[in-house]
């Protein structure tokens, strides 16, 4: 069985429990206390962090190489595209969304000064995203994917991070609402995930 040792407030380790309930597949999260951590961490992730995924002898840390390898070893519901050419696109812009978005998640949860710049470049990135979704239900097109799994721990925690969207992003709201309301993302959330979204 695989272990994820996993953040209860972290938006890394929210991806591969996305991807674990969506899957629907044998797994146990190990809760970790990112204020007490357990020096088990250290040993198992040379970054000290979490996600980290625990399969036997294989011990995997990153969320997107995390889920990259559920989802080749549980391979319904896919969530890479099996064409070579659109999984390319979409590795590129997995890294576009850390580059551009999760670069920004420490600055978003310290809170501290130049927290406001911060905000925007978030807020700006997103509404350029918007008008995708006034042709297509998700990132890729009309199916669920991994571009919408590795998105949506942000769009949970726009109000948690003080992220108030425009009316011009509504289409970006209502597609986020789609994902907030997959039987997996539901279930995938932590007691201390729910409260961040009223
Ligand atoms: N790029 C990594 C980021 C993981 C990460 O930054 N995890 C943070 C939680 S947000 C962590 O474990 N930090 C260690 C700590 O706070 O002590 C991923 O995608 O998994």
């Amino acid at each position: 069985m695989m272990n994820l040792y996993s953040g209860t407030t972290d938006p890394f380790s929210h991806r591969c429990r996305i991807v674990l309930f969506e899957k629907g597949m044998d797994f146990e999260v190990i809760d970790v206390d990112l204020y007490n951590k357990p020096e088990d961490i250290a040993v198992i992730n040379p970054y000290n962090r979490v996600p980290v995924l625990v399969d036997r002898d294989l011990v995997l840390y990153e969320s997107n190489i995390i889920n990259e390898y559920i989802d080749e070893r549980f391979p319904h519901p896919q969530l890479m595209p099996p064409d070579p050419i659109m999984r390319a696109r979409a590795r590129q812009l997995l890294h576009t969304f850390e580059q551009e978005l999760f670069s920004n998640i420490p600055a978003l949860e310290a809170s501290g000064k130049g927290i406001e710049k911060v905000r925007s470049a978030v807020r700006d990135h997103l509404i350029q995203l918007a008008p995708i979704f006034t042709k297509q239900k998700f990132m890729l097109g009309d199916e669920f994917s991994m571009l919408d799994v590795a998105i949506a721990p942000l769009l949970w925690r726009l109000e948690h991070y003080g992220i108030e969207l425009p009316k011009a992003a509504s289409s970006l709201m209502k597609y986020a609402e789609r994902i907030f309301s997959r039987q997996g993302f539901i279930d995938a959330l932590t007691p201390s995930e729910k409260v961040m979204r009223r």
